[in-house]
């Protein structure tokens, strides 16, 4: 081999010899070679999808690989017209496509959406997704289902789709026929913004990861001892007061009328329905510092930021406390297009019995005068029953014989298992943020447990879904909230939306480990959990794992 000695930094690059490839060659390589690592993995399977599909029909002979020049089509309905959108908005990062959305009657080749409002048997959420040689259509009788069936798509397509920036790839999809409809109507989780408080930004984000996974209620805690986060015009100083504290002293802060607006109308364009909770009687210590004549003794106590629970409560035997419950709750229903109304009713310890009952009972009412449907912690089930009341079940043991009562009498459950869904536990020992009170969480814990047999004494037609709640006494960042949602979120969902019948945790544990590359290539901060085989190569070859800041993933 004969080359000339380089002389120096700024000397040419040494010419090679006849035979070895120049830099543009070796990089042309080195790009094909990724191309080809891409392009010859086989699509996924089509069952590869959380939460599992109802119905699965692979036709390995029909995959279909998405062309550069495809398009979306959608019918004329604007409704469909917007799940076409977000479908292109979703794809064209990754592919750097230009995939037009277009109302074409019928794709020459491309991906065309189907909204028919007459076919009734896939429900109000379902769809039906068949992905032939000629290309993918999806069919529903709703947007939403149009949605939920995008969410599918989505993670049908090789983990790279996840990258913000386009990627070489061979867009893959697997042949078949995916027929889909959830278990409950009602999948939530719960961010709780009063204990720390949360931009807007972050709840969206916590909205998208809701929408990736089905998931169609965001429950937000927003009021507690610590902190009062939503502005109520007849009661102003609720946020200028009482929404400037939070857990260890930060500044805390609110939404305003107009920041609330926001995350509710981009909650409904992911088909999510907002769920307000103002909790009452107690968790009221931020309230009461703004107005201390909703005190039972009258006077301000101090702001409160530690994390102890069940010392303050509004005086239920003050006609002025009703005032306040119903200006209240009457203007967080008015911003709220969304059926419910969270009253929370929890760890109410200073006030027992009749008088619980009674204003339990008084608040219930005003929530259903306002037209909205009341909810609240299990605590309300010995007050009486008002038509369609539901109680979020928390409990850590499943005889609990009041809520059974309750339910007998009328009340549906949502259901939120302290020791199975309460994202704030900690997965293990050494999990550095979340509390143990109600157990550890691991994956399997978080997964294994059925939302229709939980509560002994009540049938499953009484539960209407089941919520994954993140108190965030300890979490301080958005990063530390992805880090306690995922992979838990997943299994949640999966356990409001899949038949039983899928319900495994081998293959749970498998197809959930496809999406550590997803969160990674979409730059979302996960637990790297030690019981999920999550794959050692990366979506996007040669991407490196971001560590968060706030957290320390394992
Ligand atoms: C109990 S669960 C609470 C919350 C705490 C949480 C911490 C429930 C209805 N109340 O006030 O934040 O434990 O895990």
């Amino acid at each position: 081999m004969s080359t000339i000695p380089s002389s120096g930094p700024t000397a040419a690059p040494a010419p090679l010899s006849v035979g070895e490839p120049d830099a543009a060659t070796l990089a042309r390589t080195a790009e094909q070679s990724a191309v080809t690592a891409l392009t010859t993995a086989t699509p996924h399977r089509l069952a590869d999808v959380v939460p599992a599909p109802q119905q699965v029909q692979p036709d390995p002979t029909a995959d279909w690989v998405l062309p550069a020049d495809a398009a979306i089509v959608a019918g004329a309905d604007p409704a469909a017209l917007a799940v076409a959108e977000q479908l292109a908005e979703l794809l064209r990062p990754a592919t750097g496509y230009p995939l037009p959305v277009t109302e074409a009657a019928a794709p020459a080749h491309g991906i065309a959406l189907v909204l028919d409002r007459t076919a009734a048997d896939l429900g109000p959420e379902g769809y039906r997704l068949d992905v032939t040689t000629t290309g993918v259509r999806l069919t529903a009788g709703t947007a939403t289902g149009l949605f939920h069936g995008v969410q599918t798509l989505r993670q049908l397509l090789p983990a790279a789709i996840e990258s913000p920036t386009p990627v070489a790839a061979h867009w893959a999809l697997p042949g078949g026929t995916i027929t889909d409809a959830p278990r409950f109507p009602y999948r939530g989780a719960m961010l709780d913004v009063a204990r720390h408080f949360f931009a807007v930004d972050d709840v969206l984000r916590v909205i998208d990861h809701l929408a990736r996974y089905k998931l169609n209620h965001l429950h937000l805690h927003l009021t507690d001892d610590q902190g009062w986060r939503i502005a109520v015009d007849s009661w102003p100083k609720l946020t200028t007061v009482g929404g400037t504290t939070e857990v260890g002293g930060g500044p805390g802060g609110h939404y305003t009328t107009a920041d609330y607006a926001r995350i509710v109308s981009y909650a409904a364009t992911r088909h999510i329905t907002v769920v307000p909770e103002i909790d009452l009687p107690g968790h009221t210590n931020a309230a009461l510092v703004a107005y201390p004549e909703l005190a039972p003794d009258k006077l301000a106590p101090p702001p409160y930021t530690g994390t102890e629970v069940g010392f303050s409560y509004v005086d239920p035997a003050d006609e002025r406390t009703y005032d306040f419950v119903a200006d209240v709750l009457g203007e967080v229903a008015a911003l709220t297009p969304g059926p419910w109304l969270h009253i929370g009713g929890d760890e109410a310890f200073k006030v027992t019995g009749e008088v619980y009952t009674g204003f339990v009972e008084r608040v219930q009412r005003i929530v259903a005068d306002l037209g909205k449907t009341v909810v609240g912690w299990h605590q309300l089930a010995p007050a009486a029953h008002l038509d369609g009341r539901v109680l979020q079940w928390w409990g850590t043991n499943g005889e609990d014989p009041t809520t059974a009562e309750a339910v007998h009498r009328g009340a549906r459950l949502i259901v939120s298992p302290g020791n199975h869904a309460y994202l704030d536990m900690k997965y293990a020992p050494d999990t550095p943020i979340g509390h143990d009170w109600a157990g550890l969480i691991d994956v399997r814990k978080a997964y294994d447990w059925d939302p229709g047999m939980h509560v002994t004494g009540v049938p499953s037609t009484a539960v209407i879904g089941v919520e994954a709640p993140l108190w965030t006494e300890s979490v301080t960042s958005l990063a530390d909230i992805e880090f306690l949602l995922l992979p838990r979120l997943p299994a949640i969902a999966e356990l409001g939306w899949s038949p039983r019948a899928t319900h495994d945790w081998n293959g749970f544990r498998d197809r959930l480990a496809g999406h550590g590359p997803r969160w990674d290539a979409a730059g979302i901060t996960f637990h790297r959990a030690p019981e999920i085989p999550w794959p050692s190569t990366p979506a996007i070859p040669g991407q490196r794992r971001t560590i968060p800041a706030g957290v320390n993933p394992t």
